[in-house]
């Protein structure tokens, strides 16, 4: 038989309106944590708003925006160890700083160079998944790896709600139901894949369901809840650690920023839906929500801005005193054998280059 948490139907709420919906709490988290996620907002939204500003500048390439996307990326984290896995779409491309990573790295990745590659065992954060549903089952073999190493650490996938349409997302959920592998799969509904919204993604009710064909638990969050998301984050890895096996979260938000710095949606969404879920930012609803509780003042969290900034203009001036790569990389790894037509693609390369 399925097992279907309480709940799941609804939408799992913590943070109130601060009029008739009133504030929940989390049990277990003090004040510093409750901080600590503030922190982890503020770094991910300066790390996001600084990375389109450096993309008009031509300081990086195309960027995946994630505005409004933090309290899904901070909240399921902090519910995590440092010993496990996380799995990352291009959409959590910052994650990383979460754990540490310097932003020059991510900046790095996204300007194309080497210097953003890392080693994912130095963070437990996988390679960035830029292919749609890939990492799913990626993520769920290496989950069940842990469970057959009896390593205690368990694994979260990123991916969106139009990844939930691709093979690779049911075999990878089918194969860690199997297995029962500690495996968290964080689906972020913001309703749209590029232009497609959702209702034209798929005929299920909720994405959620798709979890009960595989005998996996589905919990609904409303992603713009940090609290709602770390608690729900925690159940699945209490599940996960305990030997229950996977677990799938759909958050459910709205993507209120283009796909990408290379979108325009103006041909294709309601500019009044995005003005409203902009109003209803996830930052800005737990800083309100911080406020009410009298745990953040102005002025500190006007520091925690002043900080993220200062490491992001650190960051960007570090990722840009990297020497240019060597444009032979782009063939060296390519092949065991390379075609005896590479010596003269790459004179080419360099000749254009040089020019
Ligand atoms: C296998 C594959 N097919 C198509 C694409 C092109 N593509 C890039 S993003 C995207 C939409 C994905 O939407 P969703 O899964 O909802 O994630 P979101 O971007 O909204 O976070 C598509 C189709 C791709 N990257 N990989
Ligand atoms: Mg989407």
């Amino acid at each position: 038989m399925t097992e279907v948490l309480p709940a799941e139907r609804d939408l799992r709420r913590v943070i109130g309106d601060g009029e008739t919906v009133p504030d929940g709490e989390v049990q277990g988290l003090s004040e510093a944590d409750l901080l600590e996620l503030h922190r982890w907002l503020v770094l991910l939204r300066t790390y996001d708003e600084r990375s389109v500003v450096y993309h008009r500048q031509g300081r990086i390439g195309t960027y995946a925006i994630f505005w409004n996307h933090e309290a899904m990326q901070a909240g399921s984290v902090y519910a995590l160890e440092r010993g496990d896995w996380i799995f990352p779409s291009y959409r959590e491309s910052a994650i990383g700083l979460l754990r540490g990573m310097p932003p020059s790295t991510l900046l790095s990745w996204w300007r194309g160079h080497p210097a953003g590659w890392w080693n994912p065992r130095d963070w437990n954060v996988a390679s960035i998944c830029v292919p749609i549903a890939t990492h799913v089952p990626h993520a769920a073999g290496f989950a069940w790896g842990s469970k057959l190493r009896g390593d205690p650490a368990c694994t979260i996938a990123y991916f969106g709600d139009g990844a939930t349409s691709e093979g690779a997302f049911h075999e990878g959920a089918n194969l860690a139901g199997v297995m029962r592998a500690p495996l968290i799969l964080f689906c972020n509904n913001n309703q749209w894949a590029i232009s497609t919204p959702v209702e034209a993604q798929t005929a299920a009710e909720t994405l959620a369901d798709k979890a009960a064909g595989y005998g996996i638990p589905g919990i609904r969050v409303d992603g713009a809840d940090v609290l709602a998301v770390y608690e729900a984050t925690r159940d699945a890895v209490s599940r996960a650690r305990a030997g229950e096996g996977p677990t799938m979260i759909e958050a459910v938000t709205y993507r209120a920023a283009p796909h990408a710095t290379a979108d325009d949606p103006s041909a294709y969404i309601d500019p009044e839906r995005v003005e409203e879920e902009r109003q209803r930012e996830c930052v800005g609803r737990y800083e309100a929500y911080l406020r009410r509780l009298g745990v953040l003042s102005a002025e500190a969290a006007e520091a925690v801005r002043a900080e993220a900034a200062d490491l992001m203009r650190a960051g960007i001036a570090e990722a840009e005193a990297e020497p240019p790569a060597d444009p032979a990389l782009l063939f060296s790894h390519a092949y065991a054998e390379p075609p005896a037509s590479f010596d003269a693609d790459l004179a080419e390369l360099r000749r254009v280059l040089d020019g």
